[in-house]
């Protein structure tokens, strides 16, 4: 059988690949468990310092597989919460809580969950014939595994009621214009686009990228004063860090730094 999930380990990051073409990624438990797996293997290693999250085929992720699983059976209705807060919650939990970055190449659409999974990510680069379609109303759902959370943060409450209310499809260039996502690239570009700046920053500063995702993600609730606590506090941490000597010597030096990701 085919692994729902590709991993291709490349040195200092990992390529994670959603693989189920034929139903442009939908998916299900049975990948969704292999995706939290591989997520987990990744925050693990220690040589792992960056991830690249993609899809297989032409499309990117088209949410939660649209089957058995999630129709009325002899029992009642499905339990669409227990599903959604044990595997895709699950799922955008660990990208978000991951130390490492996680670069995501949108390859097409990516629709319902897929592209709640997508805006969880650190880094979202597109095909330009991609599209995110906050899809869930269409079957009589409301937005989840973060969408409610993400997009009006990310592009403002207009917009993301309106996506959210109306289904429409965001093309990968308004997306990128609106500021949902950070850049629409050609769709021959896209990949080698994506592991370049994965590759990059698997050799940055990882220490310093982990506590950058603390920030952002303590953003989200605390006050300035609080905010500013946390900053001196990772910043305290980071100024401890081998990575922060070499960052200054290689200044002083007028050369490249080599990071290591080391912290003392
Ligand atoms: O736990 C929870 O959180 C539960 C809730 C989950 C959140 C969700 O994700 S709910 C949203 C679920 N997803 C959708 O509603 C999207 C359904 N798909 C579509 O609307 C369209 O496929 C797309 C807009 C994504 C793409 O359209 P198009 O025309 O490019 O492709 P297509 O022809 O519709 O799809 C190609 C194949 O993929 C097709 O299979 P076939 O006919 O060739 O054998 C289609 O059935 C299959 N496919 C696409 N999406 C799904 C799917 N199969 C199962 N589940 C899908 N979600």
């Amino acid at each position: 059988m085919t692994d729902p999930i590709r991993v291709e380990p490349r040195g200092a990051w990992r390529k994670l690949v959603l693989n189920r073409p034929d139903k442009l990624n939908a998916v299900n438990e049975a990948m969704l468990t292999a995706l939290m797996d591989a997520l987990d293997a990744a925050g693990a290693d220690p040589t792992c310092r960056a991830v690249l999250l993609t899809g297989e085929g032409r499309g990117f992720c088209a949410g939660q597989e649209l089957g058995p699983a999630v129709m009325p059976g002899p029992d009642g209705p499905p339990d669409i919460e227990r599903l959604a807060a044990s595997y895709h919650h699950q799922v955008v939990r660990r990208l978000r809580a991951l130390p490492v970055p996680v670069v995501c190449a949108v390859n097409g659409v990516a629709a319902g969950a897929g592209a709640s999974f997508a805006l969880a990510c650190d880094i979202v680069l597109a095909a330009r014939s991609a599209s995110f379609v906050i899809a869930f109303a269409r079957i009589g759902l409301v937005p989840d595994s973060g969408a409610s959370f993400f997009l009006p943060r990310l592009i403002g409450e207009a917009r993301a009621r309106a996506l959210a209310l109306t289904t429409e499809p965001v093309p990968a260039a308004q997306a990128e214009a609106w500021g949902m996502i950070w850049r629409a690239v050609d769709d021959a570009a896209l990949l080698e686009e994506a592991e370049a700046l994965t590759a990059r920053l698997a050799a940055g500063p990882t220490g310093a990228y982990a506590r950058i995702k603390q920030e952002f993600a303590a953003s989200a609730t605390n006050d300035l004063p609080a905010q500013l606590a946390l900053e001196a506090r990772l910043q305290g941490e980071a100024g401890r860090s081998a990575d922060f000597a070499e960052g200054v010597r290689a200044f002083l030096e007028k050369r490249p730094a080599a990071f290591t990701g080391r912290e003392g």
